[in-house]
């Protein structure tokens, strides 16, 4: 019987557990034969061998019973094991979206600009030649409304190529002070490393009453937003020439990736080109019928900034929508 009682205790699975309790106490197993052997016993010891056979069946139930609860208990726990979910765990396969690098260098330029009190204005992409370039002092025939840099529909209607209308349309429909910038897509007709016939612009504008604003005011918000936008830089700026501002200049910060060493990105003159600004013109003003006003302009490239900000090579990598590139930047 010692021999059944370790089978049992050692049964692995609830299978062998069953199989053995039909070897021992089943219809053919162990305790019937012996039961069955009552008959060739004498009187005098039946009483006895039944009583221990009696105990023995009890004792057997009772470990089956036992050995069950522990087989049981461990196969539950085996199938919460397998089951087991870990709600903290991080899932690799889950991506959550996240704005464009292109998107949020724009949105710490606004923020930066709406901290000094410029109000954000919009306007629609689709313009008219007065608006993108008559009223900017870029008369017919400049070399600005080429057809080869324009997208034009019928009718003198365009896909504007800079943001400049909204501040003429600003300008006419409101009355200085004018604080304001303005963000959006613009479009030319032009596709290479550094070009894409669509990216991103804010240009700002401030109209105050004449003599009030200089260029030195200029200088100081520009210096001020190139350092938060790019941490500890050099400013520097050039003389230059645009059709709406004048005086004119183009402004240069020390190379992001040498330093002001000199390396490939900033062809080894340690600067790099990041925004053109100026005076606006007096035929600016007198396009919008605005007198005895002074103001200053700039205008930057929203991808431009993005690129330098993050270290990207080729301009066009923003455009393709790869995950990998953008994954990099949530
Ligand atoms: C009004 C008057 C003046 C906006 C200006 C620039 C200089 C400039 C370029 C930067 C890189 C365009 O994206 S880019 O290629 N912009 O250099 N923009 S001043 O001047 C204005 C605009 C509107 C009424």
């Amino acid at each position: 019987m010692k021999e059944w009682y370790q089978k049992i205790q050692s049964a692995g699975c609830m299978q062998e557990l069953e199989e053995l309790r039909i070897a021992i106490l089943g219809k053919k197993g162990v305790l019937a034969e012996q039961f069955a052997k009552m008959k060739d016993i004498e009187n005098k010891q039946k009483a006895e061998f039944a009583k221990r056979l009696n105990i023995a069946k009890s004792e057997f139930n009772k470990l089956f019973n036992e050995q069950k609860t522990i087989l049981q208990a461990r196969e539950l726990e085996s199938l919460l094991k397998s089951q087991q979910i870990d709600v903290s765990l991080y899932s690799a396969t889950s991506n959550s979206g996240a704005l464009h690098p292109v998107m949020q260098t724009m949105e710490k330029i606004v923020e930066y600009f709406t901290s000094m009190n410029f109000s954000i204005e919009m306007g629609s992409m689709i313009e008219d030649d007065f608006h993108n370039f008559e009223a900017l002092n870029l008369p017919k025939y400049h070399p600005a409304r080429d057809m080869q840099d324009t997208f034009y529909f019928k009718d003198e209607m365009l896909l504007r190529t800079h943001t400049s209308p909204v501040q003429v349309r600003t300008m006419l429909h409101a009355k200085p002070p004018i604080r304001m910038i303005s963000p959006g897509a613009v479009f030319r007709r032009d596709y290479d490393i550094t070009h894409t016939p669509m990216f991103h612009q804010v240009e700002g504008l401030l109209v105050d009453k004449e003599g009030t604003v200089s260029f030195a005011n200029l200088k100081f918000i520009l210096e001020d937003f190139l350092k938060y936008m790019f941490g500890e830089v050099d400013v520097r700026f050039r003389p230059s020439f645009f059709p709406f501002t004048e005086p004119s200049t183009e402004v240069d910060i020390s190379c992001v990736f040498c330093k002001g060493e000199g390396c490939r990105v900033c062809s080894h003159t340690g600067w790099l080109e990041v925004l053109g600004c100026g005076i606006v013109d007096e035929n600016v003003f007198k396009a919008v019928g605005y007198k005895d006003v002074s103001g200053y302009a700039f205008g930057l490239g929203v991808e431009r900034f993005a690129m330098l900000i993050h270290h990207i090579g080729d301009l066009r990598s923003l455009f393709e929508g790869d995950i990998r590139l953008l994954g990099q930047f949530v």
